[in-house]
């Protein structure tokens, strides 16, 4: 039988490489979208790059994807590129829009045209929920972003949602809450907490300078969450899928448990609020509710918050050489 073909944008970041083991795992052929950078960034693959095919491309340049999509005929395509830092998109409004937002219409329209009849997944944000009045969230609470980031998710969601009911394409949304690993990018909030943590364990830094520590987050773990993303597209019909645990922490939380894990007492000798971290609109507290998904697609998180943070910093332990039995 003929492998099915994935195509993913996005598939060097965190949610990217996990989704490409996933596919691979149950017998895709992989093909991944990159963009040029003056420096490969392919860490995240170095354990499957022999196993995925990457293609040059970029989300704000409709000719690649056209031609992409054309000459590999995907069965699924996973939307993942994503201006995806909200404090960044701030700073750079436009360029998110463009790839956050116009990067899916983009991409949504190389599939009309050259591949009509693949499912095509959309890597809606819990950020659209933004300024909420009711809680948990899920897939009927009305949208008020609060960033150029959550704005441009809205615009990606709808111009998703518009594809499937114009041209009868099989395009579904999953708006997913915060999803952490090791591989999280440096610069979001559980990431810079368990390498902080790490780095001060290690005796390489003393402080680690943070933001609004109120703010709360519905925190799960990347892999249950891709695996999340391929079961959307395997439902017999299109449609929107809250992912989440509904269990919502904050951030002081989340840096208690991680100093507890890495064995430090008085955290607050070593944490210091910088207002630069703070963003213009904030979204202070997000939990979601996924019967939806537990329902329809049979999904539920394998991993809980504590167990999250434990993931998390041992392996910034280890990374920085601190074994994790010391910690
Ligand atoms: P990352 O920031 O880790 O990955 C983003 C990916 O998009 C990277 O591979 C990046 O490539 C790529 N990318 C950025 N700009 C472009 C471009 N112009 N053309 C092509 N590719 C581009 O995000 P995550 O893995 O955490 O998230 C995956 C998706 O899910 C994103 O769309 C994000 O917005 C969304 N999401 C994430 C959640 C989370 O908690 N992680 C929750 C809800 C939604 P490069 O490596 O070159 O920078
Ligand atoms: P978020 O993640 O904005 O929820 O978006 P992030 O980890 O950046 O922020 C979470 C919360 O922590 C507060 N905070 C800080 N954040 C950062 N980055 N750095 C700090 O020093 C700091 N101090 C406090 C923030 O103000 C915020 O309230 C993530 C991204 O992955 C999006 O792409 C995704 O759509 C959503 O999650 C769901």
């Amino acid at each position: 039988m003929t492998p099915r073909t994935a195509l993913i944008t996005g598939i060097t970041g965190q949610d990217g490489s996990y989704l490409a083991e996933l596919l691979l795992s149950k017998g895709y052929r992989v093909i991944g979208l990159v963009r040029r950078l003056s420096t490969p960034n392919v860490a995240n693959l170095t354990d499957i790059r022999g196993r995925v095919e990457l293609v040059d491309g970029d989300v704000t340049d409709q000719v690649s994807l056209n031609e992409t999509v054309r000459r590999i005929c995907p069965d699924e395509v996973y939307n993942l590129a994503a201006q995806s830092f909200v404090g960044t998109s701030f700073s750079q409004p436009v360029l998110t829009g463009e790839v956050t937002g116009l990067g899916t219409l983009r991409l949504l329209d190389a599939v009309k045209s050259h591949a009509p009849h693949a499912r095509f997944y959309q890597a809606s944000s819990s950020e659209m929920f933004g300024h909420v009045t009711q809680e948990p969230q899920d897939e009927t609470t009305p949208f008020h972003p609060r960033s150029p980031y959550g704005v441009a998710k809205v615009y990606a969601f709808w111009a998703a949602v518009n594809y499937r009911e114009a041209y009868s394409m099989f395009v579904s949304n999953g708006i997913l809450f915060n999803h952490e690993s090791p591989r999280r990018g440096l610069e979001f909030v559980t990431r810079k907490i368990s390498d902080g943590v790490a780095r001060i364990a290690a005796g390489q830094s003393q402080t680690l300078t943070l933001g609004n520590l109120d703010a709360k987050r519905d925190w799960g773990y990347a892999p249950d969450y891709v695996d999340l993303m391929w079961r959307t597209l395997q439902h017999d019909r299109p449609d929107e899928f809250v992912g989440a645990t509904g269990e919502a922490h904050t951030v002081r939380e989340f840096l208690e448990e991680a100093f507890r894990v890495a064995g430090l007492p008085n955290w607050e000798k070593y944490v210091q609020i910088d207002g630069r971290f703070n963003r213009p609109s904030e979204v202070h507290n997000l939990r979601g509710n996924p019967a939806k998904a537990a329902r329809e697609l049979g999904w539920t998180p394998t991993t809980r918050f504590k167990d999250l943070v434990r993931i998390m910093v041992e392996a910034d332990l280890r990374r920085v050489g601190v074994p994790a039995k010391a910690a």
